[in-house]
């Protein structure tokens, strides 16, 4: 399957992950919105939320413990952090492989009040 998510989780793109274990796997956004932004992805292929089976759900339990671990590490725990995930067209999703944006390193505007 020609996705570059996959390849650049998998290893198959040599790329300085921030983070990896045996199901997830984080990056640094080529576009960063903020002054820390990290895409975190499961290994495994999903296109979207919407693609995921509801006996593997727990792939988002996993992706958000790896979240806890990276916002440690790289020192965004404790002021905060965003959290994105577009999914499908209405929501602005481009890559088709399940990704959460993390967002950190400066006040963030308020999108939901
Ligand atoms: O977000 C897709 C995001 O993926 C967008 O912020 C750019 C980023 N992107 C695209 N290609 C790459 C590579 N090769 N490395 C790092 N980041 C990348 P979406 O939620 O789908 O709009």
């Amino acid at each position: 399957m020609d996705c570059i998510f996959c390849k650049l989780a998998n290893g198959e793109i040599p790329t300085d992950l921030v983070y990896e274990d045996e199901k997830v796997a984080a990056f640094r956004d080529v576009n960063p919105v903020a002054p820390v932004h990290i895409l975190v992805v499961p290994k495994k292929h999903y296109v979207s939320l919407e693609d995921i089976p509801f006996d593997e759900m727990s792939i988002i339990a996993d992706i958000h413990a790896a979240i806890r671990k990276i916002s440690d590490k790289e020192g965004f725990a404790v002021d905060g952090y965003r959290i994105i995930n577009n999914c499908g067209k209405d929501g602005g999703q481009e890559v088709p492989h399940i990704h959460y944006h993390v967002l950190a390193g400066k006040k963030l505007t308020k999108l939901v009040t």
